[in-house]
């Protein structure tokens, strides 16, 4: 008989529009770990709406993720991929889960400090709790491996202070999740200001790269992009960020090495430079553009993945709801 595969669990909020960064540095690494593993990739708008989202944004920038998930390659019958709130569990056990976590604890996260800076004229309690929620997504899972960036490090060290307390207290009920440290994502920095991350809730568009902007969008920001007044194509982050960004992002999207891309570039001036840089993006992202297209004439076709992959989810997330309930003293559903 086969080996149990491990179980991988990730997700992104639908909370704008996915960049050439969470591309880059998620989406296209999960591609390559579904062979592998039982991975559940989530569009998680209950996380989502602890800031303000005008709905028919909301609904439309959802179905956007999910055609982008798949036209970048992920299988929705290889993998499970949906949305978080056709799984009523992630809520029900969120609410367990908070009777499990403390004030202290979740107020030192470093993003609910940042996020109730931003958005100070609506800091929630689902803004304060959310990990709380981000625990019960990888735990209804018995999640082995969580791919995540750098900044969601502290989340799921507190999904696993949880897991062990509920585990403490009740029996082996939750599997302990790891971080999945894959092959290094690249880091997209901002186009304008490289020395902060490429972000999609940035104000300033010019900084990023949507994967589904316009050909001649992505050309023209490229174009636009910060470098130096040194006009050499060399990589060295510290002294020249922008051009060093350019040349992560152009080894990232034509898989060649930097020693590669900097001889290429060795005499081409930063005009040039930039342009090959746009073209190559473009190149890569035109397939996924196309693909997206075409995923939204079919209507039909979308609404039976988010169907059976909840359906799916669902089947899993219930067996581990039904043990906690069982654990903390719930009469048993008819
Ligand atoms: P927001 O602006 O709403 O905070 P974001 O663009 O920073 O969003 P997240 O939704 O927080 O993205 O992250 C989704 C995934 O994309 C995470 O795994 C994160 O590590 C990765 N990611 C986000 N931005 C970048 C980037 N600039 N470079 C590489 N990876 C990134
Ligand atoms: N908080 C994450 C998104 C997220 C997630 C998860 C990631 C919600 N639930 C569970 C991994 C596992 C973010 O903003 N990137």
């Amino acid at each position: 008989m086969a080996e149990e595969k491990q179980t991988i669990f990730s997700g992104m909020q639908p909370s704008g529009f996915i960049t050439l960064g969470n591309y880059l540095g998620a989406l296209r690494n999960w591609t390559q770990l579904q062979e592998e593993y039982q991975c559940l990739y989530c569009i998680v708008d209950l996380h989502a709406i602890t800031v303000r989202q005008d709905p028919a944004s909301l609904r439309r920038q959802s179905r956007e993720l999910l055609m982008q998930y798949i036209a970048a390659g992920l299988d929705p019958e290889k993998n499970i991929v949906y949305v978080q709130s056709h799984v009523p569990a992630h809520a029900e056990l969120g609410w367990v889960l908070n009777c499990f976590t403390y004030m202290g604890e979740l107020s030192r996260m470093t993003q609910f400090k940042e996020k109730s800076q931003k958005h100070a004229d609506n800091i929630n309690a689902g803004l304060f709790t959310y990990p709380v929620l981000m625990a019960a997504d990888i735990l209804l899972y018995q999640t082995d491996l969580v791919p995540v960036g750098e900044d969601q490090r502290q989340h799921l060290e507190i999904t696993r202070d949880i897991a062990l307390r509920f585990n403490r207290l009740y029996g082996d009920v939750f599997k302990i999740p790891e971080g999945y440290i894959g092959k290094v994502g690249a880091r997209v920095m901002a186009l304008q200001q490289p020395d902060k991350k490429m972000s999609k809730s940035d104000e300033n568009k010019n900084n990023t790269i949507a994967l589904l902007d316009d050909p001649a969008v992505i050309r023209n920001k490229f174009k636009k992009a910060m470098t130096d007044s040194e006009n050499e194509v060399r990589y060295d982050p510290e002294h020249k960020p922008g051009v060093s960004n350019l040349l992560s992002i152009y080894c990232a999207v034509t898989d060649q090495t930097m020693a590669e891309a900097e001889r290429e570039f060795a005499n081409v001036g930063y005009g040039n430079f930039k342009a090959a840089v746009g073209d190559a993006v473009v190149e890569k992202l035109l397939p996924i553009q196309k693909k997206v297209a075409e995923l939204d004439k079919n209507k039909d076709y979308l609404e039976a993945v988010l169907k059976t992959n909840a359906e799916r989810a669902n089947a899993i997330a219930q067996k581990t709801l039904r043990k906690v309930h069982k654990k903390l003293g719930f009469l048993p559903r008819g």
